[in-house]
C-alpha cells in the first residue's frame, strides 16, 4: 500500500496546522524517509560496539599531531565512535537527538545546582541554531590531569570523564544516556567553551571533537561558572533546527523538579524570552498541571522525606474529573514506565484512603473495597525521587527496578497522607465520597459489560449490525473507517474495497467522555459499537493484540460540526484506547475540498491554496469549481478515488506528541471550565483558515 501519511500532534487534530497541502505532502515524504533512516539506524545499534577504522579515522589521528601519545588516540576513537554510532550515545539524530545534545549540558549544570553550587541556568537558541548554555556552578576544572592536558579537555574529549572529576557521589542528575558533554562535542561542528574558576576565564575550542584551540586564560574574574557554546552538526543530524517550545518544556519542568534555580531560554531568533524559576517545587508543577481544572483539595498535598541515600518528594492534587494524571521521576528523568516508587506510592494510597472512608463511616462494612482506580479517579500527582545508583529497566529504559524504593515510597506515602488525612478531614471527606462514586460507577460499568458480552454471545457474530465488516481476517492488512452521517456512510460502503476496509457509520453525536463516568461511557451506543467494532476492549480491559484493524480512520465533513466530532471521537479514543493513538495506529481521513472540471479532465484539490494554483496551471477559462460541503456530496467513486484509495488518498496519522499537551488540550476543549477554553479559542482563531460555518 502507498499511503501518503503525515504526522500530526494529537493536539494539533483538531485545528489547521498552517501548512499548504503541497506542504503536508512534501513533509510527509521526508518524514517517511525519516522513519526508514531511523529504522536503519535502529537495526545497526543493535550489532555490538566494534571499533572499525576508516580512513576518515585515521586520517583524523595522523593530521592532528604526529606526537600525539595512545593516549590521543584512544580519545579520538572514543568520540569518532559517538560520531559513527550516535544513536547508541543519544538515542537518535533526529529532532529528539538533537534536542538531547541541551540536555545533557544542562543536566551537568543541575548536578551543580543539586551539589549546591549554582542557582542560575542560561540557555541560548542563537539565529543560526547554535546553543549556549551559560551556568554559575563551579566551572568545570582546569587543573593539570596526569595526561599532561587540562581536566576541561579531557572532560570535553574523553567519554565518561565527567564523574572522574568530581570526587565521590557527584552525579545524581543525568540524562537518559547520561553520557556527558564529550558526546555533545563529538556531535557538534563546533564547540566553544569558557570558564570561570580560580581567579581566571580559560578558554578552549573543538571541531568534531577534536581540540583546535588548547585551554589557555582570556581574562581575569573573581566569580564561578561554565559556558558551552556548540553547533550541531548538519553532517550528523537530520534536522538543526532547535523547537522552542520542546526546550521550554523540559526547562520547566527541570525548573519545577529543582525548586530555587532559576532557569533562563531565550530565542535570538524571534526574541522570545522566559524565565522558569518555582519556589514551590512539585507542588507549583501540581499546581500547574490542573492549571485548567476545578480542584478538590485548593493546595496540594506535600511531603518529603530522606532515608539513607534516597531522597522522596510527593505533590499531590484531586480535580474533579475522572482522569488519573501522575508523573514520576527519578533524578529528573521521567520514568514514563513507572517502576517501583509508583508501585509503592499506589499501594500506600489506596490503603490510607480505604483506612480512612472505614474510620470515618463513608465506607460501611458490606460496602466493597475502593480499589486503586477509584482512589486515584480525579488525581494528579507528581513524585520525584533523588538516588545513588538507580536501575532503568523496561522497553525504554524509563522503569525503576530498585526494589528497596518500593518499601521506602510506601512508608512516607503512608506517614504522609495519614497526617494530612487527619489534620484536614473535610477535603479528605470529599475526596474518598469521590471515590466511593468511582466505586459505584464502576461496578455498574462492570454490569453494563457483562450485559452486551452476553447479548453478543447470543447474536451470533458479536459485531454490531451498523458494521460493514472488511473479509480479510488478518488485522494487520484492515482498516476501519468511522464516517459520519449515514448519507456519506452508504457511499464509503458501496466505495470502499470491501477485503480489507470496513465501514462504521455514526449516526448520533457520541458522548463527550471527558465529561461521563465509565458507567455512563457504556451505556453510549455509539461507543459500545466502537468498542465491539475494535475488539480491544477500554481502559483496564484494553488489549491491543486483541485489535481487528490495525487503521482507525475517522472520516468527517471538512466543517465545524465534523470538527466537533473528531474531537469527540479522538477524546475518546486518547481516554479509554490510548495505545492505538500512541502506537499510531489512529488516522485522519482527508477529503477534498474542491472538485475541478475542466473539458474531460477533473481534478480535486484539499485546500483553498491548492485550489488557485491548481487552477493557474491547468487554466481558468472554462473551469468550474464545485466546493464540497459534506461527505456525503461525494458519490462512491468519488470517494474511493479521493479519500479511500490507499494509492491516492492522503492521510493525517495522530501522534501523542506530547502526552501531557494533549492531556490539556482535551480538558481545554471537553473539560468544564469555560474561561480557558474561550482563551484557546481566541489564542487559536487567528490559525484557523478553512472554518466553514
Ligand atoms: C566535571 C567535574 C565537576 C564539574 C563539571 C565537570 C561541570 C561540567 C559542566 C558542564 C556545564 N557546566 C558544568 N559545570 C561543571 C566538578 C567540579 C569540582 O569538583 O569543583
Amino acid at each position: 500500500m502507498d499511503d501518503k501519511v503525515k504526522n500530526v500532534p494529537l493536539t494539533a487534530a483538531g485545528t489547521e496546522d498552517g501548512q499548504t497541502q503541497e506542504e503536508k505532502r512534501a513533509a510527509a515524504v521526508a518524514k517517511q524517509n525519516e522513519e526508514i533512516e531511523l529504522e536503519l539506524e535502529d537495526a545497526e545499534l543493535d550489532t555490538s560496539d566494534v571499533e572499525i577504522h576508516t580512513d576518515e579515522q585515521s586520517a583524523a589521528v595522523t593530521a592532528v599531531d604526529a606526537d600525539y601519545g595512545a593516549d590521543q588516540i584512544q580519545i579520538l576513537e572514543g568520540l569518532e565512535a559517538v560520531r559513527k554510532r550516535p544513536g547508541m550515545y543519544i538515542g537518535s539524530t533526529s529532532e529528539r537527538g538533537l534536542h538531547h545534545l541541551v540536555y545533557e549540558v544542562v543536566d551537568n549544570a543541575i548536578d551543580e545546582a543539586l551539589a549546591g553550587y549554582c542557582d542560575h541556568i542560561e540557555v541560548t537558541i542563537g539565529k543560526d541554531d547554535s546553543i549556549t548554555v551559560v551556568d554559575n556552578g563551579r566551572g568545570i576544572p582546569v587543573d593539570m590531569h596526569e595526561s599532561g592536558k587540562p581536566a576541561v579537555e579531557v572532560v570535553l574529549t574523553v567519554l565518561h570523564a565527567g564523574g572522574k572529576f568530581g570526587g565521590e557521589g557527584y552525579k545524581v542528575s543525568g540524562g537518559l544516556h547520561g553520557v556527558g558533554v564529550s558526546v555533545v562535542n563529538a556531535l557538534s561542528s563546533s564547540m566553544q567553551v569558557a570558564v570561570k574558576r580560580d581567579g581566571h576565564i580559560y578558554a578552549i575550542a573543538f571541531e568534531r571533537g577534536v581540540t583546535t584551540e588548547p585551554m589557555h586564560i582570556i581574562g581575569d574574574t573573581e566569580e564561578t561558572g561554565t559556558k558551552v557554546h556548540f553547533c550541531p552538526d548538519p553532517e550528523i543530524f537530520t534536522t538543526t533546527v532547535y523547537s522552542f517550545d520542546t526546550l521550554k518544556h523540559r526547562l520547566r519542568e527541570l525548573a519545577f523538579l529543582n525548586h530555587g534555580i532559576t532557569i533562563r531560554l531565550i530565542d535570538e531568533r524571534d526574541g522570545k524570552d522566559e524565565l522558569f524559576h518555582y519556589d514551590g517545587g512539585i507542588s507549583s508543577f501540581v499546581e500547574h498541571l490542573n492549571r485548567n481544572k476545578e480542584v478538590i483539595n485548593p493546595t496540594p498535598i506535600y511531603f518529603n522525606a530522606q532515608k539513607d541515600d534516597t531522597m522522596v518528594e510527593i505533590a499531590l492534587q484531586y480535580n474533579d474529573s475522572y482522569q488519573e494524571n501522575i508523573y514520576s521521576f527519578v533524578n529528573n528523568i521521567n520514568t514514563e514506565e513507572g517502576g517501583t516508587h509508583l508501585a509503592g506510592f499506589k499501594i500506600a494510597l489506596t490503603r490510607a484512603a480505604n483506612d480512612f472512608a472505614k474510620k470515618q463511616g463513608v465506607l460501611k462494612d458490606k460496602d466493597p473495597k475502593l480499589s486503586g482506580d477509584d482512589v486515584r479517579e480525579g488525581l494528579t500527582a507528581v513524585i520525584s525521587l533523588k538516588i545513588r545508583e538507580p536501575q532503568f529497566e523496561g522497553q525504554t529504559k524509563t522503569k525503576l527496578g530498585n526494589s528497596e524504593v518500593r518499601g521506602i515510597v510506601d512508608s512516607v506515602v503512608t506517614e504522609g497522607l495519614s497526617e494530612y488525612f487527619e489534620e484536614n478531614p473535610a477535603i479528605t471527606k470529599q475526596i474518598v465520597e469521590k471515590a466511593r462514586m468511582a466505586s459505584r460507577a464502576r461496578e455498574a460499568a462492570r454490569k453494563a459489560r457483562e450485559l452486551t458480552r452476553r447479548k453478543n454471545a447470543l447474536e451470533g457474530t458479536g459485531l454490531p449490525g451498523k458494521l460493514a465488516d472488511c473479509s480479510v481476517r488478518d488485522p494487520e492488512q484492515c482498516e476501519s473507517h468511522l464516517v459520519e452521517g449515514a448519507s456519506a456512510g452508504g457511499s464509503a460502503k458501496q466505495g470502499r474495497d470491501r477485503r480489507f476496509q470496513a465501514i462504521l457509520p455514526l449516526r448520533g453525536k457520541i458522548l463527550n467522555v471527558e465529561k461521563a463516568r465509565l458507567d455512563k461511557v457504556f451505556a453510549n451506543a455509539e461507543i459500545r459499537t466502537m468498542i465491539t467494532a475494535f475488539g480491544t476492549g477500554i481502559s483496564d480491559d484494553f488489549d491491543i493484540t486483541k485489535r481487528r484493524y490495525d487503521k482507525i480512520i475517522i472520516m468527517t465533513d471538512a466543517d465545524v460540526d465534523g470538527a466537533h466530532i473528531r474531537t469527540l471521537l479522538l477524546t475518546f479514543l486518547y481516554r479509554y484506547m490510548k495505545p492505538l493513538v500512541e502506537q499510531g495506529h489512529v488516522y485522519i481521513a482527508q477529503p477534498p475540498l474542491y472538485l475541478i472540471r475542466k473539458g474531460k479532465k477533473h481534478y480535486y484539490t484539499y485546500s483553498d491554496d491548492e485550489l488557485q494554483q491548481k487552477l493557474d496551471e491547468v487554466g481558468r477559462d472554462g473551469a468550474t469549481v464545485q466546493r464540497y460541503k459534506g461527505l456525503g456530496e461525494m458519490n462512491p467513486d468519488q470517494l474511493w478515488e479521493t479519500t479511500m484509495d490507499p494509492e491516492g488518498r492522503t492521510m493525517l496519522r495522530v501522534r501523542m506528541e506530547d502526552a501531557e499537551e494533549a492531556d490539556e488540550l482535551f480538558t481545554i476543549l471537553m473539560g468544564d471550565k469555560v474561561e480557558p477554553r474561550r482563551r484557546f479559542i481566541e489564542e487559536n482563531a487567528k490559525l484557523v483558515r478553512n472554518l466553514d460555518i
